[in-house]
């Protein structure tokens, strides 16, 4: 048994849904996990043994222009890394919770290791500010581990941080728990979709890098050829152009914005394909999720997006801003019913084989246990 210290963003996002579904399976593993995060993280809704919860407290000075929050969370970290020995403090992405746990660590009497697992985004934040690279290398070159969510975005962090640090690939995983095939007739009812109707879906946070109108477009001209709605999940900065833009279209009767939604699951399971058209994903866990509930994706060739889609047996992969083609593979996929039973069977297979939470958390495992082995 260890005891596990758990940081991430605790609100709705991949990187959240993975560092909590990972606590709670470790706690099933007797680890006992002490999330140390600004919020009760969205995935942790109800009571779990061996799971604790240490909120960070903010305190606000009129003198301070900027809330100290990452001053604030080394500091309650290096207490429950007192209080409760831990044994690993896990944090996921570099900038600030890296930096933060370092100095955690150099603050606490009780020893520690540190693991952090990047995810991407900090790392293409140095894409628009570069001078932040010294930090994101720091918090990376200090970590006792390093974990990337695929090989893409490990090779990505190795060019743009210039760094020598061995990182290791640990993919996301799924909860098998909730992620699986469902029927979904009795939802499809309730939204008013004929039956005979495809339904593509798209989840995203609607920032610019998600390209949510190329998912629009490319649903156009899926839309022209085959009875079809498109489901939009999710809330950010392009949600109002982007209603304005299905209005150019006039596609206000297809395509339907559901804004932030707590069971996705459910909406998987009326869902046909699923769509992720970014210009930037170190991984996608979107896809993975609707592989998972037998539901094939058609994905740009981007980051990690070619690890978690295999083209032509779970899906589809596209150059990025290619419509045309992401149309037309859906609609071959679409419009043959064995081709798309076949796809639908190869995605959950797929996800069993390489990223059952089993196996992924056995990774985990296996690495702390290393680290800690280490002098
Ligand atoms: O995509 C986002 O903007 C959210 C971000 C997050 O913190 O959840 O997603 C990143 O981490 C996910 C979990 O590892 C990955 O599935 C996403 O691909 C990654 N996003 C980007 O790289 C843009």
């Amino acid at each position: 048994m260890k005891k596990i210290g758990i940081t991430c963003y605790p609100t709705i996002g991949g990187s959240g849904v993975i560092a909590t579904e990972l606590g709670k399976k470790l706690a099933e593993k007797d680890h006992e996990i002490h999330f140390i995060t600004s919020s009760m993280p969205f995935r942790l809704e109800k009571v779990y043994v061996n799971v604790y919860y240490h909120q960070v407290e903010m305190s606000h000075y009129p003198v301070f222009q900027y809330p100290p929050y990452d001053l604030a969370l080394a500091a309650k970290m290096a207490e429950v890394i007192d209080r409760e020995k831990l044994d690993i403090l896990h944090v996921h992405y570099a900038m600030p919770h890296a930096i933060c746990g370092i100095l955690a660590r150099d603050m606490a009497k009780h020893p520690v290791k540190i693991v952090t697992t990047l995810h991407g985004t900090d790392i293409t934040v140095l894409g628009i500010d570069n001078t932040l690279k010294p930090v994101i290398r720091h918090g990376i070159e200090q970590s006792d581990a390093v974990t990337t969510v695929s090989e893409s975005l490990r090779k990505q962090t190795v060019e743009m941080v210039d760094i020598q640090k061995e990182m290791d690939v640990i993919y996301n995983f799924i909860n098998e728990n909730e992620y699986y095939p469902k029927e979904g007739v009795e939802l499809r009812n309730q939204f008013q979709i004929n039956p005979s109707d495809k339904i593509v879906v798209h989840i995203s946070n609607f920032r610019k890098v998600k390209r949510v109108q190329d998912i629009i477009d490319t649903f156009k001209i899926i839309n022209e050829s085959l009875p079809s709605k498109l489901l939009l999940i999710g809330d950010g900065p392009e949600f109002s152009d982007m209603v304005q833009h299905v209005n150019e279209m006039g596609l206000e009767k297809e395509v339907q914005f559901l804004g932030k939604q707590n069971n996705v699951s459910d909406i998987l399971a009326m869902a046909d394909l699923m769509l992720l058209m970014s210009e930037k994903e170190s991984f996608g866990l979107v896809l993975l999720e609707a592989m998972a509930c037998g539901v094939p994706g058609i994905g740009t060739n981007v980051g990690g997006i070619p690890e978690v889609l295999t083209h032509g047996e779970t899906g589809f992969i596209v150059e990025l801003g290619d419509v045309r083609k992401a149309a037309s593979y859906a609609i071959e996929m679409l419009s043959d019913p064995e081709k798309k039973k076949q796809f639908s069977n190869a995605s959950i297979e797929h996800v069993h084989a390489s990223f059952s939470s089993e196996k992924i958390v056995n990774q985990y495992e296996a690495l702390y246990d290393r680290i800690l082995e280490e002098a």
